[in-house]
Formats: structure tokens, sequence, C-alpha cells
């Protein structure tokens, strides 16, 4: 039986989990949930407002970004990648850390430039009063140049590194999905058909909908949710 499906498995709650400090909507925080949830690490997530962050979370790491995860001996880890890997590095079922034809430091690389160079595009597209000298437009094609390399990849394979999910894609692929929302009228007509396959293979996967539930803020004192969900579903990834 996989860890995640065994209610055993559920003992430990009551301050023996790691806390993730997560925001739902955060492209972070999704990747962090998902390899979270591949895994079958069970936590205790913590939903903060991004506004009125706790103060748990800002002892814990003060630059005040999310997700945070704070092992049971007070480890804290606080960028989205360093969740992944300390998920994966535990229990990796769908074999995410071993991409076809791409070394953890070239999947690496290219999840950089996802973070880098595209979030940066992605912020000055997406957000153009949080920069008012942005030229939308500018920022839009730059970030479309990242998007045309990602078809390119996807003419050799259906994945990032091959034909089988893997770290990559779902280091990335909550970035591209914020993208294509911005503008979806305009996403649709762009000549990407392997890209638009791939993103919606990546949300329409079971895995995703899993880390997207809903819940309200947590408060201190509060108890978080348990997480992942307990799911009946054989194949988390749903590739
Ligand atoms: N490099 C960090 C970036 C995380 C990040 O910037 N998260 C955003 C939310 S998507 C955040 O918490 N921003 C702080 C804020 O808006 O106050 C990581 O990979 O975890």
């Amino acid at each position: 039986m996989a860890q995640e499906d065994d209610p055993q498995a559920d003992l430990s709650a009551g301050g023996t989990r790691p806390v993730l400090y997560s925001f739902r909507r955060c492209p972070y925080a999704m990747r962090a949930r998902m390899a979270i949830a591949a895994s079958g690490q069970r936590c205790e997530l913590r939903e903060v407002v991004l506004r009125d962050k706790p103060a748990e979370l800002l002892a814990a790491s003060p630059k005040g970004t999310v997700p945070v995860l704070v092992d049971v001996d007070g480890t804290v880890i606080d960028q989205s990648l360093d969740i992944m890997l300390w998920a994966l590095r535990r229990n990796d079922p769908e074999g995410w850390l071993q991409a076809e034809g791409a070394t953890l430091d070239e999947t690496l690389a290219l999840v950089a430039e996802c973070d880098g160079e595209f979030k940066r595009h992605l912020d000055g597209y997406k957000y153009p009063e949080r920069h008012p000298d942005a030229d939308t437009a500018a920022h839009r094609a730059q970030g479309a140049l990242f998007l045309m390399r990602l078809e390119d990849r996807l003419a050799a394979a259906r994945c990032l590194h091959g034909d089988h999910v893997a770290l990559a894609d779902i280091a990335i692929a909550p970035f591209v999905r914020q993208f294509a929302q911005v503008d979806a009228a305009w996403f649709d007509q762009q000549p990407w058909p392997r890209l638009k396959a791939w993103l919606a293979a990546r949300l329409q996967a079971p895995l995703f909908a899993r880390v997207m539930d809903k819940h309200p803020a947590w408060r201190s004192a509060q108890r978080g949710i348990d997480f992942p969900p307990y799911s009946n579903t054989s194949s988390p990834v749903g590739s």
C-alpha cells in the first residue's frame, strides 16, 4: 500500500509532522505541494494570507515567502525547489529525480531559467501595476521566448526530459499555467501545440487537483490541514 493511502501513516498527527506554510495560488507552493503529495510525505499544511503572514512563518523564515517547510527537527527549508528535493529524496515513487536524458544539474538549470528570466517577464506581463515602467507586450514577448524553447524541447518527447514526467515538468508547469492565464485568448492563438498539450496534461492530472483544495487561512494555535489529502487514486501523477 502506498504510504499516502495508508491510514496508519496518519498516526503521527499532532505536532510531530513537518509543517508546510503554503498559499494555494502560489506557483512555487504548488510545485512543493505536488512533490510532497507524490512522495507521500505527510505534513501539516498552514494556509497563509500573504498580506497577513503569521508570526510563526516569519519566525521560521524572516524573508516571508511561501512555501516554507519546517521539519520535525526544526530544520527550515524556505525554497520551493529544496522542498521538492527534500520530499523526493525521501520517497520518489514516480521517479521524478530519474529524468531520462538529463542529469539533476541539467534539470536544475532549466528550472533556474524558469525561476529567473521567465518569472521576471511573467511578473512584468501579469502585474503591470506593480511594474509601472514595464512594457507589458515586451514582457509577454520575452517570456514567450522561453515557452518557444519548451515547445522545441517537446518536439523530441512528451515531457521536458523524455517521455515521462519528471522534476522539471512539475516545477515549471505552474508558471506556464500562470502565463497562459494572463490572456487565455492570446495564449490559445499561439502556435505551440505541444506546449499546450503538455500543460493540459499537467493540469488534468489527478495530482494537480489533489494539491489545489481550498483551505481557510491558518491562525495561531489552530491545527493545520492534514496534507496531502487521502485519495483512492492509484496513480497520483496520472501522466
Ligand atoms: N524563491 C522562492 C520564491 C517564493 C515566492 O516568491 N513566493 C511568493 C508567493 S508566489 C511569496 O511568498 N511572496 C511574498 C509576498 O508576496 O509577500 C521559492 O522558490 O520558494
